[in-house]
Order: structure tokens, then C-alpha cells, then sequence
């Protein structure tokens, strides 16, 4: 079983996440941890804390010559800004943050003492738990991406778009999105909410390729993996709603436009040529494209801020003005492929076992054989 703790604040020492788990056996190369805390800070719309950090790896346990001994993997990163202790308390707590229900539960008379934690810096460990796991999958071809299909009004047009053409225009665009008119037009929209002192929100996609059929379980509600992958998703700051292939849609079609046939080749097994169900059906994986869909509120810091109550005072006023983003919807679609690759990660471990590479390599081979030969 994998599993992962994080810890740190946003301007803390440094973020950490333990993750335990992991088959020994596994070569894995800091340079692509490195990497993907790198995706995560990229993004058209990210704010000035971005620039000021150069997230890098230090895997402090777990590894010998680099590889993985079965023993749980505990990685660093250090914060550039370290100022926790210097930074001035803040009394006005902003809607749609953590910070009022966060000083009420907790019985603190600082917001700064809720918005350390509850900040999506945090997603710097998920996204290190997340590139161990991605270096798992890779030993099995699973290949996950992420795109962003809208910012704001801003629609994307992706139908028909491959895979691979996918993921090699979102790399290269600024706002992680494959339709490079739309990007252009997603740019615009940022730079107006910027100078117009707001944020935005938007969609993004997750698509995972190479999946096997049958992980998660039909059996019992907990392990159905569309419930799992989606707590993962809905658990990343700002996320407010996810849906799998082709979404909330298949609420207004009938089943006859819905369900996606089945079909059988001698070479192929069986597949499907349409996959409105996103690569999941009753609660497991089908063989086809995992697509997973989110959608993230906008960010609740403001330059122009909304009104709010002086937790001291209880006077109206205007809720506190913290250096943030615009818009950082690319970003969480990076953090979206490393929640999920976790989550993936975890139900190929349970369905293959994984003492050590080897065990489950084996175990994986000897199941695609069984279906294959089905
Ligand atoms: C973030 C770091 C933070 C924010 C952002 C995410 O840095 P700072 O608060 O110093 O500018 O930029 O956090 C939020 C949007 C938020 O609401 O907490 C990061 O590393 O991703």
C-alpha cells in the first residue's frame, strides 16, 4: 500500500512528505522529482512567489545508491522564503480561504496561523509524492497528462486531438492548454483580471494512458476507483467539482448514446471505439484512457478585496491583501496528474503486490497474459 503524509508551512523552513511503500528495486532519478515541481510552478497568471522560489528535491531517507530499499521515502523541499516569524498577523479573513472556520476551530487569534498551511504550497510535497509514483507507473508504460481546457469564459477545443499531440502542446504553452487560439485568448483574460485587481478560475483535464482493466474494485464503495481518484482530486486547494470521460453530460443522454460498445480483435482483446466513460466502469478500470475532469474556483486572495469582519474589531472592512496568484489553474493540473498518479500507484500495488520490483513486474506480466489470453 502506498501512503503519504505532507507537512510545512508556506513560508516555513521547507515542505515534507513521507511516503511509504514504494517497491524496492526502483532506480529513481532526482532529476525527475525536480522536473516536476518544476511543471508545478510554471503557469501564465502565477504570482511573484514563483519567481522567488527554485523548488528542488532533498531525499533525506529511503534510497541507497538511488534506489529504493522498501523503506519509506522521505524528500524536502526547502522554501526560499522562510519568513514565518516575521510576517505581520493578519486579522481580516478572506472570503472563500480557510482562514475564518480555520481561527474558529482551532481557537486562533491570527489568520496567519490557518493560511500557512492551508495555502496550496502544500502541493509542492503532494507533487514529490506524485513524481515517485509517476516513476512506478513508467515501469508499467502508464503515462498520465494534463491540459487545460478553460479559464474563465475561455473555452478550449480539443475533440479528436491525440494523446500525444495533447500532452507536447500543453508542455509549451504558457497556460498549459492544447488549443493555441484559445491559449491566447486565456492570456488576455488573466492580464484583464490582473489589472483589474480579480482572479480566475477554470477546467482542466487529466488523462491516463496504459492503465490495465481492473483495478479498484466493484465489490466494496471504498475501493471503486473513481471514488478514490476522485477524494484525490477534490482534496487540492481551490478544486470544486471532478467528473470522469464525458462528464455531468451523461446526465441528458440516453443510454443507448452514453454506453460505449463493446468490441473484440484477436490481437487487441477487447476495447472500445468510443470512451464516454473515461476508462472506469463499476468502479474499476476498463482498459481504455482514464479522463478525469476538474474545475477550480478562483483564488480567494485579491488585490481588489471583497469585504469581510476585523476578527479583533467585528467591524466591516476589507478582507487582507496576501502576495498570490492570478490564475493558477495550469498549475493544478499538474498537481492533479501527481494526486493521481499516487492513486493509480497504489491499485496497481494492491492488485500486483510489491515487496520489490521484480515481485510485481511479475505478477503484472502474468495477469496481462491471463487477460490477453481470456
Ligand atoms: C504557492 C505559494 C504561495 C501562493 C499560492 C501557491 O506563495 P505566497 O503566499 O508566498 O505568494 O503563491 O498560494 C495560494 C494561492 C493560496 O491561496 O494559498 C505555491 O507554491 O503554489
Amino acid at each position: 500500500m502506498l501512503r503519504y503524509l505532507t507537512s510545512g508551512e508556506s513560508h516555513g523552513k521547507c515542505m515534507l512528505t513521507i511516503v511509504d511503500g514504494m517497491p524496492a528495486g526502483l532506480v529513481i532519478d532526482r532529476a525527475k522529482i525536480d522536473a516536476e515541481l518544476s511543471r508545478r510552478m510554471q503557469g501564465y497568471g502565477r504570482g511573484k512567489r514563483m519567481k522567488l522560489e527554485a523548488d528542488k528535491v532533498d531525499i533525506l531517507s529511503g534510497l541507497r545508491k538511488s534506489k529504493t530499499i522498501g523503506s519509506p521515502i522521505a524528500i524536502m523541499v526547502k522554501n526560499i522564503d522562510h519568513s514565518i516569524d516575521r510576517l505581520p498577523a493578519v486579522l481580516e479573513p478572506r472570503p472563500g480561504h480557510a482562514d475564518l472556520t480555520g481561527i474558529l476551530k482551532h481557537d486562533l487569534k491570527d489568520v496567519r496561523d490557518v493560511l500557512e498551511r492551508a495555502s496550496a504550497r502544500d502541493t509542492v510535497a503532494r507533487v514529490a509524492a506524485g513524481a515517485l509514483a509517476k516513476i512506478l507507473l513508467g515501469e508499467f508504460g502508464i503515462k498520465i497528462i494534463s491540459h487545460v481546457t478553460t479559464i474563465g469564459t475561455v473555452e478550449a477545443e480539443t475533440k479528436g486531438v491525440e494523446f500525444s499531440q495533447i500532452a507536447m502542446k500543453a508542455e509549451k504553452s504558457p497556460v498549459r492548454c492544447a488549443d493555441l487560439a484559445a491559449a491566447a485568448l486565456m492570456i488576455k483574460e488573466i492580464d484583464k483580471a490582473r489589472s483589474e485587481g480579480d482572479t480566475l478560475g477554470g477546467i482542466f483535464k487529466v488523462l491516463i494512458k496504459g492503465v490495465p482493466p481492473g483495478l479498484g474494485s466493484y465489490a466494496q464503495w471504498d475501493r471503486r476507483i473513481d471514488g478514490i481518484l476522485a477524494k484525490a482530486i477534490m482534496s487540492i486547494q481551490a478544486i470544486k467539482g471532478v467528473s470522469f470521460g464525458m462528464g455531468f453530460d451523461v446526465g441528458s443522454g440516453r443510454g443507448s448514446a452514453v454506453h460505449d460498445e463493446i468490441f473484440y480483435e484477436r490481437t487487441k482483446g477487447f476495447f472500445r471505439k468510443t470512451n464516454n466513460a473515461g476508462g472506469i466502469e463499476g468502479g474499476m478500470t476498463n482498459g481504455e484512457e482514464i479522463v478525469i475532469q476538474a474545475v477550480m474556483k478562483p483564488i480567494s486572495t485579491l488585490k481588489k478585496p471583497l469585504s469581510t469582519i476585523g476578527i479583533r474589531t467585528k467591524k466591516r472592512i476589507l478582507a487582507s491583501v496576501e502576495r498570490s496568484d492570478v490564475c493558477a489553474v495550469p498549475a493544478a493540473a499538474v498537481i492533479g496528474e501527481a494526486v493521481s498518479a499516487i492513486e493509480i500507484a497504489n491499485a496497481m500495488l494492491e492488485k500486483f503486490g510489491g515487496d520489490s520490483i521484480l515481485e510485481m513486474r511479475r505478477n503484472y506480466k502474468g495477469y496481462i497474459e491471463q487477460v490477453r489470453k481470456f
